[in-house]
């Protein structure tokens, strides 16, 4: 049962003026049975507090598990959003130091901690953030210049980077269906808003759309802006670097867990690339990470004992909850207990247990390659062939895309329905499969586990007729045929790691330079870290392809300069070749556990 918000807390509304003197529309909620001076936890977000529960915010279930332990939680509408005055930038950056009266997400965090600590009775002078998301980077810009009082934060699933691979765009692909529905969602009014359409099958919905250029004529008329920014900023430019975290964010002053899910359909890219950024310069020790079998903020409600169709064997969300969030906040705020991680536990998939490294990636970890060859067999023996023609082949046709989830393709976040968004990434791959335009290659049954624990990286060597290109790569788990449990896992096809890549950025991503039709050429994926048991009787198979509709654009197959402004007569069919010779051997790199290899 939900604990009675009312019986529990006081509740008091504020404006908190910053230092522009813009108002931030701020909520306050004091335990009532304090007994000594608490801690202040303090969360902000664009999304609105949303006062529904007898006007009490429904936020506050989120930390029920920290109740006990006493906390004044305090919730605030970020600038332009919602209650609060002022404007809303998509995530602002820091201003520029030399401006004196500069303001950004920074300084807001600052002034309403300078705000609280003096005015809400009875605090214990410490405060902590935390946020998921947007809130994940509002809570990991609150480490940049931070208030003394600021003694602990977590920021879980931020966007660490929109350009290079948080929401918008992943290495230079633009995330059509995501960018176009959360950009309007977010900048049509102050609160958020729907987008209407005229079809359920988005897939079929962005397709008619036609070339990008017809998103501004057709529908959004140049009045929103983030979607203008994606049009002028389709590089990595100074627009996108000064978003980025890693831009602002070089040392943890103050100690940030980190918290990630290994299915994040929006940001696994930032929480990762934030613990690391962070890592390189954490002598004190402040800088923490948590991975667990999760969705986008998936660690935050429910038991988490599954995903999609895939069970976990324990209730992680909730064991994050109770065993890792509440004491490691209680541990900073009120010094209660001991550190629930020394420095990174992740949930391993595949065995479904806790595992605590040292440092991730492990530093001992080893490379094994995993080799495309013949017949669509995968292997760890590198190709003996050099005749020049071992390839495979397929046409990628921009009329014709693959689906990147199963059709019907719905909203991203309906309005009616929960929505298949949330579990797209552990949706059974055979749906695409045998698809013309889908390579796969497949080990032999596995005669025993093979762990991943670590870095993952496609190389492929591919040529394309084309003069631009998207290269996808999936590293898949196939199970059994006749599991000996879940039966109704035979044969999935569970996605371990995946990204795309735009071939036009392979030598940069601020320049982009057309690709030479019919040259080989070598791209490097990273397809990030993973920590998984492909277990014995599995397989580990690995898909390629060059669209990926319509959760990213359609690549035209032809360089232009700006892909926003192509027309319709650029987009091209190509022909796809993937080398699979002793001289261009295309593969997935898979870290294993150090010593001998498994
Ligand atoms: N993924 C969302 C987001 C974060 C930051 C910027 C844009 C979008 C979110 O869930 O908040």
């Amino acid at each position: 049962a939900r604990p009675e918000l009312p019986a529990l807390f006081e509740k008091k509304e504020v404006m908190i003026a910053m230092r522009d003197a813009v108002k931030l529309h701020t909520e306050i909620y004091t335990p009532k049975n304090a007994k000594e001076a608490l801690p202040i936890f303090l969360e902000r977000t664009p999304y609105g507090i949303s006062a529904e529960d007898k006007g009490y915010s429904p936020k506050l279930y989120r930390y029920s598990h920290m109740f006990a332990d006493g906390y004044v939680f305090v919730f605030q509408d970020i600038r332009g959003r919602y209650g609060s005055e002022g404007q809303f930038v998509m995530n602002r950056p820091v201003h520029d130091a030399s401006n004196a009266k500069g303001i950004d997400e920074s300084t807001d965090t600052y002034d309403t901690i300078e705000w609280l600590v003096k005015n809400v009775p009875n605090n214990n002078g410490r405060v902590g953030t935390a946020g998921i998301s947007y809130g994940g980077f509002l809570a990991a810009m609150a480490l940049v210049n931070p208030h003394p009082a600021l003694k602990a934060a977590s920021e879980q699933a931020c966007m660490g980077d929109g350009w290079l691979g948080d929401d918008f765009f992943h290495n230079g692909a633009f995330r059509l269906s995501y960018g176009y529905e959360y950009a309007a969602e977010m900048e049509t009014t102050k609160e958020n808003s729907k987008l209407k359409f005229d079809r359920d099958d988005l897939y079929d919905w962005y397709l008619h759309v036609g070339p990008l250029s017809n998103i501004n004529k057709n529908y959004l008329h140049g009045k929103i802006p983030s979607w203008n920014s994606f049009v002028e900023h389709p590089s990595y430019d100074e627009f996108w670097k000064e978003k980025a975290l890693a831009h602002v964010l070089h040392q943890a002053t103050v100690p940030n867990l980190n918290v990630a899910g290994w299915w994040d359909q929006e940001d696994f890219y930032g929480p990762m690339v934030t613990y690391a950024n962070l890592e390189k310069n954490d002598a004190a020790h402040m800088n923490y990470l948590v991975v667990g079998p999760w969705n986008h903020g998936g660690w935050s409600h429910g038991p988490g004992n599954f995903l999609g169709q895939i069970p976990f064997a324990s209730n992680t969300g909730e064991y994050f909850r109770e065993k890792v969030e509440a004491p490691w906040f209680a541990y900073w705020l009120h010094d209660k207990g001991e550190l629930p991680l020394k420095e990174a536990l992740l949930f391993q998939t595949g065995s479904d247990t806790w595992t605590r490294f040292d440092a991730w990636p492990p530093r001992d970890a080893q490379t094994k390659s995993l080799y495309f060859g013949a017949d669509g067999k995968l292997s760890f023996d590198a190709p003996k062939s050099d005749a020049a023609e071992t390839f495979d082949s397929y046409v990628s046709d921009p009329a014709n895309p693959v689906p990147y989830r199963n059709r019907p393709v719905d909203e991203t976040y309906p309005s009616d329905h929960p929505g298949r968004w949330y579990t797209w990434l552990v949706q059974d791959q055979r749906f695409v499969e045998k698809r013309p335009d889908v390579l796969s290659w497949k080990t032999e049954v596995l005669p025993e586990d093979v762990t991943l624990t670590g870095q993952v990286t496609a190389k492929l060597f591919a040529a394309t007729t084309g003069s631009d290109s998207d290269w996808v790569v999936k590293l898949i788990d196939v199970y059994p045929e006749k599991p000996d449990t879940e039966w109704n896992l035979s044969s999935y096809e569970l996605m371990i790691a995946d990204e795309i890549f735009r071939g036009r950025y392979r030598n940069s991503y601020e320049k982009p330079e057309a690709i030479v039709p019919g040259e080989i050429t070598p791209f490097t994926i990273d397809l990030h870290t993973a920590d998984h048991v492909f277990k014995k009787g599995h397989r580990i198979m690995v898909e390629v392809q060059s669209t990926w509709f319509p959760l990213y654009d359609r690549n035209p197959q032809k360089f232009v300069p700006n892909i926003f402004e192509a027309k319709e007569s650029d987009y091209r069919k190509a022909t796809q070749k993937i080398y699979r010779s002793q001289k261009y051997p295309s593969h997935v790199e898979i870290s294993v556990p150090g010593g001998t290899a498994h």
